[in-house]
């Protein structure tokens, strides 16, 4: 695999390809299986569709507060055009992932809490969404694809999960770990990537002020293709960072790597912060189109949100800070 991987990065043709779509590509290549030849047949999606169709248990704790603090320089992206273009690769790698996503169960959905914890534990999506205090905000989010979308949120503050998990001083990063059930996502049947889909933040990030774990979006319970029923907001980070459908939280000691890192390192690096001044390796990160609108604008360092963040950095000369 990693000698196919390694080839393959040399290819001259993904120079004009969207960066997560070179995978797509390499994997037909590869010969890889597609995806709807890998989709089970009508009586099993019939008890997907069953299993999938629960009411949502938390539906009553929508619209929640809205917190006026985090203000848009820009209209929030309409729901339609934001719920029908999404990167979900356990499902596909197309943008087109809202139909296949709702064979997703979201309940029950069970959350491991383990590593450097005072003591692990798992506890249902909905006794944890109780626990917590659920708001309203307003974010951007930045692709590192160049394409932007701005979202009303709804959810909480990461912080507030990593002070319920109670983890121990030598905690220094935060691992996420997303589904990995092939039975109804297909994608993770393709081999070539490295599924599960990991994420990580260093304990600094995961407990800045903007670090939000999303439940909801557009004032209700989130849609499935958007990450349901627990999913990660970081504005100021390249939107891959922004892992969906977590089942699992763990505190570690050795930086995580994450999925897209361990695929293609030069090209997704942990820290993955925004900056237009630069350049993904493949193309300009200068300027993002803001999906739905046509609009080119230019893209602002760590997304506009440097007063919040900027700080966690300063120390970092060494480290590689720009995906
Ligand atoms: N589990 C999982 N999380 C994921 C992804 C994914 O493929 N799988 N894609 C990421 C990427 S590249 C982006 S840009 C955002 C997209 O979120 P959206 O579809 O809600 O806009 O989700 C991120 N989180
Ligand atoms: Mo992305």
């Amino acid at each position: 695999m990693s000698i196919i991987r390694r080839r393959g990065w040399e290819l001259s043709d993904r120079l004009a390809t969207p960066e997560h779509l070179v995978f797509n590509r390499r994997g037909l290549l590869a010969g890889g299986a597609s995806a709807l030849a890998l989709m089970a047949g009508p009586a099993y999606a019939q008890r997907v569709t069953d299993l999938a169709n629960i009411p949502d248990p938390s539906a009553d704790l929508y619209p929640a507060k809205h917190n006026e603090k985090y203000v848009l320089d820009r209209p929030i992206t309409d729901e339609k055009i934001n719920s029908n273009y999404n990167n979900f690769y356990e499902f596909n790698s197309t943008k087109n992932v809202a139909q296949q996503a709702q064979a997703l169960p979201i309940r029950p959905w069970m959350v491991k809490i383990d590593g450097l914890v005072e003591k692990p534990f798992e506890i249902g999506i909905d006794e944890l969404i109780r626990k917590m205090t659920l708001e309203e905000r307003t974010y951007r989010h930045r692709c590192v694809e160049a394409w932007s979308m701005a979202i009303a949120w709804t959810g909480f503050p990461v912080a507030k999960l990593v002070e319920f998990a109670k983890p121990l001083g030598s905690a220094k990063y935060l691992r996420m770990e997303t589904f990995n059930n092939p039975k109804v996502a297909p994608g993770l049947k393709q081999s070539w990537y490295p599924w599960p889909y990991v994420e990580g933040l260093s304990m600094a990030e995961a407990t800045n002020e903007l670090a939000f774990l999303a439940t909801g979006a557009y004032g209700h319970p989130i849609a499935k293709q958007m990450g349901a029923p627990l999913r990660l907001a970081v504005p100021w980070k390249y939107g891959f960072k922004s892992i969906k459908s977590i089942v699992r939280f763990s505190f570690v000691e050795q930086r995580p790597k994450g999925m897209w890192e361990a695929l293609q390192a030069s090209e997704y690096g942990f820290w993955a912060n925004v900056n237009p001044e630069v350049p993904h390796p493949r193309w300009s990160q200068a300027s993002e189109e803001v999906i739905g609108t046509g609009e080119r604008r230019p893209t602002l360092l760590f997304n506009g949100y440097g007063d919040y963040v900027a700080s966690l950095y300063s120390d970092m000369k060494s480290e590689r800070l720009w995906a």
